[in-house]
């Protein structure tokens, strides 16, 4: 089944450090990859995000003294979660898994680059502060509903659908395409339940491919 013109496929974050081996491994992440492969030709507008941070990023537990990972600090009135270091710019960790399809991908947007804001969601940062131009782009060729898969599912793949779903798209958040890091228990159930709650249309791969 192809979907409609004005549908776009968003696929969160399906570099290396968040599969197994990677610096912020998301667990079972790298089962979504040949999920992605298939949605893909189903879509006629294919987007892909890139979690691509300095060396100096804030949401490094390294770059902060006496902190570890899974810390939460203070920055500029924000929790910010204490990460691994991942995701460099640059890096091996940085590039799509190497089974993700890539020559369907029409853009890819680049997020987190700001030294001293993390941004999960793929359209804003964390404080709404500056745009990806993702929205834009979205607008531009006339889509009207997103359907969206990735890593993690709690971060970068929920805050996505709740900025789209508050821009006024229709977000299509594909569950079984997506992974949770699971920080903490019922971390993943209690963003789905979010989501749910926000507009976000909760679907399954099998809703779509037969
Ligand atoms: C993510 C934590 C830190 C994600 C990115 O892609 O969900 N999570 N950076
Ligand atoms: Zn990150």
């Amino acid at each position: 089944m192809k979907m409609k013109p004005n549908t776009a496929l968003l696929m969160i974050d399906l570099q290396n450090d968040f599969c197994p081996g990677g610096q912020l491994a998301v667990p079972h992440g790298d089962e979504v990859i040949v999920l992605a492969n298939r949605l893909q030709p189903l879509f006629n507008l294919v987007i892909a995000t890139k979690d691509w941070h300095p060396a100096n990023h804030v949401s490094f537990a390294a770059n902060h003294w006496n902190s570890s990972v899974g810390n939460v600090v203070e920055v500029k009135g924000c929790q910010q979660i204490l990460w691994p270091i991942h995701c460099v710019q640059g890096s091996v960790g940085a590039e799509f898994h190497p089974a993700l399809q890539t020559d369907k991908i029409n853009r890819i947007v680049y997020k987190g680059m700001d030294p001293l804001i993390d941004s999960y969601s793929a359209f804003y940062d964390n404080e709404h502060g500056r745009a990806t131009g993702l929205a834009d782009y979205l607008h531009d060729h006339h889509v009207d509903t997103v359907y969206v898969m990735g890593l993690a599912t709690e971060y970068c793949v929920k805050y996505s659908c709740l900025d789209a779903a508050a821009l006024g798209f229709r977000v299509m958040m594909i569950e079984n395409a997506c992974r949770g890091v699971a920080l903490h228990t019922g971390d993943v159930s209690a963003s789905i339940e979010e989501v749910k709650n926000r507009d976000v249309n909760l679907i399954s791969m099998e809703d779509i491919i037969l």
